[in-house]
């Protein structure tokens, strides 16, 4: 099983771990997010970042055993959560995420990230999209405009995209995605009128030297 984790990891970018959280637990985090969110103003990017620091449930959350044993089947022992954020979808915040890599935002050595569904997430109300394979692509610039306030500063241009490779990633609550931070991901928008939470947490190989990162003050090995 593990070996298959690493080999799908290398070749495709991505894993799908399917209740890596119970539903309990996701509805927590949910319900979490959402009182931490009544208390901040995000405008309208849908994106709150660092909730471990606001909240203990979130720190544990980032050391759960099972998607640390998942973790390090990809990544090596030497695991270091770096930050999460939760990125929600709803009828104030309906645009999809556009079409990224994440390493433009870290830099430095290649970091994984983990997208939780908080709620179930389906092509009508924001779930994931991506390339499988696209991380074998090496960073691809990231030029493609992005002046209409939604955030997501780092886009790629649609004429770099193969739209015949995208495939959806629909998630039950609880489900998680580990991806390598050249994964092309996206997300739809959220025309459904049903909220889409998910939280995303994000680590490195501990391993592997980096600069001190500023956004990474709550970066603990687990
Ligand atoms: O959940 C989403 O809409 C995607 C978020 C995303 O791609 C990111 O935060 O890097």
């Amino acid at each position: 099983m593990s070996n298959l984790i690493k080999e799908k990891f290398a070749q495709e970018g991505y894993v799908v771990i399917n209740n890596l959280f119970s539903i309990q637990e996701a509805q927590a985090y949910n319900e979490e997010c959402k009182r931490i969110l009544e208390t901040k103003d995000v405008g309208k990017s849908g994106v709150l970042v660092g909730l471990s620091i606001l909240s203990p449930l979130f720190k544990e959350a980032a050391a759960h055993p099972r998607l640390v044993a998942s973790l390090k089947e990809i990544i090596g022992d030497h695991v270091i959560f770096l930050s999460d954020k939760v990125v929600f979808k709803n009828a104030a915040t309906d645009f999809g995420s556009p079409w990224h890599q994440d390493y433009p935002y870290w830099k430095g050595s290649h970091k994984y990230s983990v997208w939780i569904a908080l709620d179930e997430a389906t092509p009508s109300n924001g779930c994931l999209r991506i390339v499988p394979g696209s991380h074998l692509q090496g960073f691809v610039s990231h030029g493609a405009e992005a002046t209409d306030g939604n955030g997501f500063v780092n886009r790629i241009r649609t004429e770099d995209l193969d739209s015949s490779k995208i495939i959806d990633l629909e998630a039950s609550q609880g489900d998680a995605i580990i991806f390598h931070d050249l994964l092309f991901h996206a997300s739809y928008p959220n025309v459904s009128g049903k909220d889409r939470w998910a939280l995303i947490s994000t680590y490195k190989d501990g391993t592997q030297e980096d600069p001190e990162y500023e956004w990474a003050g709550a970066a603990f090995s687990v």
